[in-house]
């Protein structure tokens, strides 16, 4: 196992992997730009380095002071935890050429899956559902109207280097289609720096449904089952939970079982979550996948009782998944993650600030990860997660009565944030129903409107 960890990342996650950690008698590093001073992933960990001023491109992205920190620190591997360095295959390839193990995915299975429509091609190859669309890239417009004869209407336009909502257009018939192509190509151009874009059939109420997966580096794979993520506002996920109610122990275990070979063919390892929609009819596409840790990987340790950032650690340490994974696969029970955003209530707009009064509930099958505390400060240089309050019950209308309880004696003073919305949204008919899809947050704010 390894002796000493970097941990390339702030606020919770970077917490969450310090824990991780600790627990396994693991020395780490923190790293932090100014502006985290103060924060406790700097508090909790063992050592800690500052690099670089507060935004994170002079700090958290920048690969060289990341490095030197590991250098200096004389580290074994680095978790890039989520976002930032965490998906770049160019911060992977650094650290091997620095001996020091990245814990993730290997780079060239990194940078394939960032390439929207090679994932795609792959994932079809594998034999996984996919949308049908265009193979690969669409050379220019007429080569977009084509694929869309052949797709039939409505199709959505995606970036290759897109993906979480960026670089789309949903296109409804030929006459809008060639300017279309040609805006979302020229936009995607110079957000991504490749303008390549590719195409699907468009599902018009989807539910966003992912499968977590465990990979070891001896061609061993393990899914971990689903987590429904349809509640979002603008691509960003409010609230997830696992299991869906939409998947059936014999589609979880065929999907799973296809994933599985899948990845063991393409050669992946360590965590990693395959994205998928799912249309009206109860058929599921793939769309993408993340190859990192993701912010709800914790709705998914709740019902397996796997602890994911320890496996990752696990695998990238060398261990086979069988010595990790000991028994069969269950899920137990029904969890759900409320994201607490120090945001604006209505206007989404980010919240920084001083806070001033600060209380997390707990209790029974109450989890909350965070790295805030009063008198803590939120700065405006990240984004605005500032805990994840997760609740497991026997079945959903227990979590769901629980997240009620915790919500209510959860305290946040002098910024704005989400708790509000969320004590609406677990009031909602809609919502308790678990019939839903990824329309549901604009429904709900028009009935909150008509109220
Ligand atoms: C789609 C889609 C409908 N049809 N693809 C948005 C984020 C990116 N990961 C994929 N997205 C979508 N792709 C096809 N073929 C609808 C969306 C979409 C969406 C997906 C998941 C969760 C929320 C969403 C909100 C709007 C659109």
């Amino acid at each position: 196992m390894f002796r000493k960890v970097l941990i390339a990342n702030r606020g919770e996650i970077a917490l969450r992997v310090i824990s991780a950690c600790k627990e396994m008698g693991i020395r780490t590093v923190a790293v932090y730009s100014e502006a985290d001073r103060n924060s406790l992933h700097v508090r909790f960990a063992d050592e800690a380095i500052c690099i670089g001023p507060p935004r994170s491109a002079d700090s958290y992205l920048n690969v060289p002071a990341v490095i030197s920190a590991a250098e200096i620190a004389d580290v074994d591997a680095i978790h890039p935890g989520y976002g930032l360095l965490s998906e770049n295959a160019n911060f992977a390839e650094v650290c091997r050429a620095s001996n020091i193990k990245f814990i993730g995915p290997p780079p060239e299975v990194t940078r394939m899956m960032g390439e929207k429509s090679t994932a795609r091609q792959t994932m079809k190859k594998a034999k996984v559902p996919i949308l049908p669309g265009s193979d690969g890239v669409i050379a220019n417009e007429g080569e977009a109207l084509e694929w869309a004869r052949t797709v039939g209407y409505p199709v959505i336009l995606k970036a290759v280097a897109g993906g979480g909502g960026r670089g789309m257009r949903i296109c409804r018939n030929a006459a809008e289609l060639p300017a279309m192509f040609n805006q979302a190509s020229t936009e995607a151009a110079n957000a991504f720096g490749n303008g390549d874009m590719y195409m699907e059939k468009f599902i018009e109420r989807p539910r966003h449904i992912e499968f977590q997966v465990l990979a070891d580096e001896h061609g061993n794979v393990m899914s971990l089952g689903e987590r429904e993520c349809s509640i979002q506002r603008r691509h960003q996920k409010l609230i997830e939970e696992a299991p869906s109610l939409q998947i059936t122990p014999k589609l979880r275990a065929e999907l799973g079982k296809t994933i599985e070979k899948s990845l063991k063919e393409i050669g992946y390892w360590n965590a990693g979550t395959i994205e998928f929609l799912m249309d009206e009819d109860g058929k599921i596409y793939f769309i993408e996948m993340n190859t990192r840790v993701q912010v709800e990987h914790c709705v998914t340790e709740m019902v397996t009782g796997i602890d994911i950032v320890k496996a990752q650690l696990r695998i990238a340490a060398g261990e086979k998944l069988s010595s990790i994974i000991t028994e069969p696969v269950t899920i137990r029970g029904h969890a759900i993650e409320c994201r607490i955003n120090a945001e604006h209530p209505e206007k989404f707009t980010p919240s920084a600030g001083k806070i001033t009064a600060f209380n997390l509930p707990g209790g029974n099958g109450v989890r909350v990860d965070t790295a805030q505390y009063a008198e803590g400060v939120v700065p405006p240089y990240y984004d605005s997660l500032i805990a994840k309050l997760i609740c497991h019950g026997k079945d959903r209308e227990e979590a769901m009565n629980k997240m009620q309880r915790a919500l209510s004696q959860f305290v946040v003073q002098g910024i704005h944030t989400t708790i509000p919305l969320h004590q609406k949204i677990f009031a909602d008919e809609e919502f308790r129903s678990g019939q839903f899809d990824t329309k549901f947050m604009e429904r709900f704010f028009e009935r909150q409107a008509g109220r």
